[in-house]
């Protein structure tokens, strides 16, 4: 097993990136976790040192603003030694509306998050990775990076751009002994569904109503096992999807489902 690896998770207090804390922290790595709900990240740190054999630090973490992500990652620089990963897992949908109807400023929180956000954090822990001369930066993307749907104009494009953004980054790290990974998955239950329909429950259950949906902890493993392959190793592209869906759109649904 690999020990003392160090691992930057972004939007850590709730779905993967909690779930991606928790796995790494059991394999005895150190995380640094950063998001807006400081509290939820607090108790998360918590649990993290009662119950593994790993350790974590937590700052408050905002990556559509630049002077939270120049804060948080002056913070990371101070509290690790080295960095081994980057998770750049922070990210929202928000509204499944036509664009016609669809709210600009919804589409403007998506891009600065999705997209800007990533980039954002990438280019504040790039040098160090550069100096080291080694690191994995994983993103996660989405299915809807690699298909468009009927109401997600902006979010599939946010996922779409994302994924340009790590083709490119893989290209220039390429000779550097830093490893790019995205890690695109489906339907999965978290809060995703409740932001993106704004607390709407009954709407957020119904995205997964019989059928199967992919958990954190699926997304969690993934991660966990592209960051501990052997350093020659790097996982380009993973399409992860729940058995039950087999495109954006295409889920099949039956009560009572098994898988
Ligand atoms: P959650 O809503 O459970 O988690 C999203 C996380 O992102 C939260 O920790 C939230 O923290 C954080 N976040 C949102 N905005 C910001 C911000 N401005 N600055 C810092 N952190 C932020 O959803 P998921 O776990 O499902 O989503 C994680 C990623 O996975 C996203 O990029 C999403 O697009 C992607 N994804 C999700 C799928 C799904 O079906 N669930 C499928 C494919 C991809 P806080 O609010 O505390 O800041
Ligand atoms: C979230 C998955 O299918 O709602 O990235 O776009 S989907």
């Amino acid at each position: 097993m690999l020990t003392n690896k160090t691992v930057i998770i972004t939007g850590a207090s709730s779905g993967f990136g909690e779930a991606i804390a928790l796995a790494c922290a059991k394999m005895g790595w150190k995380v640094c976790l950063g998001a807006r709900r400081v509290p939820k990240l607090e108790a998360l740190c918590k649990i993290i040192s009662d119950t593994t054999k790993g350790s974590a630090v937590f700052h408050e973490l905002d990556v559509t603003c630049q002077k939270s992500v120049a804060d948080f990652s002056q913070f990371t620089i101070t509290h690790c030694k080295q960095i081994d990963g980057l998770i750049n897992n922070a990210g929202l949908g928000l509204g499944k509306d036509f664009i016609r109807d669809a709210n600009e400023k919804d589409w403007q929180t998506m891009y600065e998050t999705n997209v800007m956000g990533v980039m954002r954090i990438t280019k504040a822990f790039l040098p160090l990775m550069e100096k080291q001369r080694y690191g994995h930066i994983v993103n996660i993307g989405s299915i809807a990076g690699h298909e468009a749907y009927e109401g997600g104009a902006g979010y599939c494009g946010t996922k779409f751009a994302l994924r340009a953004f790590t083709k490119a980054l893989r290209q220039e790290t390429f000779g550097k002994n830093i490893r790019v990974t995205s890690i695109d998955p489906g339907m999965a239950e978290t809060e995703f569904s409740n932001v993106r329909f704004s607390g709407d429950t009954d709407k957020a259950k119904a995205v997964y109503k019989d059928m199967t949906p992919l958990s954190a902890k699926d997304i969690a493993d993934l991660v966990v096992f592209a960051l501990s392959r052997p350093a020659h190793v790097n996982i380009d592209e993973l399409i992860v999807t729940p058995t039950a869906q087999v495109s954006a759109t295409r889920v099949f649904r039956q009560s009572k489902s098994k898988y």
